[in-house]
């Protein structure tokens, strides 16, 4: 490890970073196990040999970058490199660049550190190809079964197994990884906030209490395909208007229940302008602060969707993609988090998230927190999202603050505070 420090080299990662996988419009497409995602994993592998770092992919496609392991009771940090399509340049690789700039610092005060210390980069986070959330980080720590998802195919019918074969990885290794859970003493994710708490209390950085419980589901509508302008109103059945019904019941519901609720993608086909569709399907994404508010939305506008498409006589069948707990972080860690910001940037908001996080996916197996960066689009998930220079070094001072003080601590060992 070499002790850079300074901003340029900073901003030197993120400008090397930054081309890869962007389109015109400034939005990225960093899709899991695309051109784009392996050339951020090499773009990993980079960082981490110029750092005379062991690097090391684990079964899942997860990486790691390891200085002075791998080995136990490590302090981990890092986030995601792969995007929604057209998403922000922050979400995700501000997490990864942030961990090899505090281990830079870090580098200043040991050749090799007290502890082992990784970066990671899990796999497929978004779920932007295959519908499912941190499926790296629930591979690895045994929430999800492979076969659940190794099975789900992309827009293209190219499924996870072969995306992953196609990157060098054998889909038939990829489970849980209990030994490399187990080497982990705390985890620790920086992640860009994906709202504007931070920015309307005017703080650089603040500490994750909460991420909620959320969920994906699919609806299919089968109708009859017709055309335009011959098929009769009473003959119709047209998929699209039980599906149009969903999605105002979806924003009626959230409000209902004082959740977040959203349709974000539909498909319809054949999806000819002078042909009522024969099918089309819609995708919903339902959060809340308790799980059980989430069901409830969920549960009512299945009944809507139901309910049109018996009037329409349209076929419905909907099932759950992904689903995650959310977590609530320890608060002793946390505060003992908060306190390593405070003193290096003064008192640091605690704030939940509805964002999903693979934070919240360890914190089911490990000492978990999380730090955020202010965001003064309040945008995420679009090439609006944004943080400057200063806070993003201030959230690498909050960074390098936390793991050293873990690296200080000899009584953390073991897989639980
Ligand atoms: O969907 C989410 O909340 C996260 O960005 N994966
Ligand atoms: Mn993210
Ligand atoms: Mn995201």
């Amino acid at each position: 490890m070499s002790g850079q420090v300074a901003v340029e080299d900073f901003e030197a990662m993120w400008a090397s970073l930054a081309p890869i996988g962007r389109a015109g419009d400034g939005g990225y497409y960093r899709l899991a196990w695309s051109e784009a995602d392996l050339a951020c994993r090499e773009w990993f592998r980079r960082q981490a040999n110029s750092r005379g770092m062991v690097v090391d992919e684990d079964v899942n496609g997860n990486l790691w970058a390891w200085w002075g392991g791998p080995g136990p009771n490590a302090v981990v940090t890092g986030s995601h490199l792969d995007s929604v399509p057209g998403g922000g340049a922050f979400d995700g690789p501000l997490g990864v660049i942030a961990g090899f700039a505090a281990l830079d610092r870090l580098a200043r005060s040991y050749t090799i550190p007290p502890r082992p210390v990784a970066v990671v980069s899990f796999s497929d986070e978004e779920g932007g190809r295959f519908g499912v959330a941190c499926a790296g980080s629930r591979l690895m720590t045994g929430q999800v079964a492979p076969e659940k998802l190794l099975r789900r195919a992309d827009a293209g019918n190219v499924t996870m197994a072969d995306a992953m074969r196609s990157s060098g990885l054998d889909p038939n290794r990829c489970g849980e990884d209990p030994q490399r859970v187990a080497d982990i003493s705390v985890f620790v994710e920086l992640h860009i906030e994906q709202g504007r708490c931070l920015a309307d209390v005017g703080a650089p950085v603040g500490v994750a209490s909460a991420v909620w419980p959320h969920g994906r589901w699919r609806y299919d509508f089968e109708g009859q395909g017709d055309h335009a302008g011959t098929t009769r109103l009473a003959d119709r059945r047209d998929p699209l208007i039980p599906l149009a019904e969903m999605i105002l019941a979806t924003r009626r519901e959230a409000e209902r229940a004082d959740a977040l609720a959203t349709v974000g993608r539909v498909e319809v086909h054949p999806g000819a302008t002078n042909a009522i569709a024969g099918r089309a399907s819609a995708w919903l994404d339902a959060r809340a602060p308790s799980a059980g508010t989430v069901r409830k939305v969920l549960d009512a506008v299945t009944s809507t969707a139901t309910e049109k498409c018996h009037r329409h006589l349209v076929e419905l069948t909907s099932a759950e993609e992904s689903w995650s707990d959310g977590a609530e972080f320890s608060v002793p860690l946390l505060e003992r988090i908060a306190g390593c910001v405070a003193a290096v940037l003064g008192d640091a908001p605690r704030l939940a998230t509805g964002a999903g996080h693979d934070a919240a996916i360890l914190a089911a197996r490990v000492p978990t927190a999380m730090l955020f960066v202010r965001n003064p689009s309040g945008t995420s998930h679009d090439p609006r999202e944004s943080a400057t220079i200063e806070d993003c070094l201030s959230g690498v001072d909050a960074l390098t603050a936390v793991i050293a003080d873990f690296l200080e601590d000899s009584e953390l060992s073991g897989p639980r505070l």
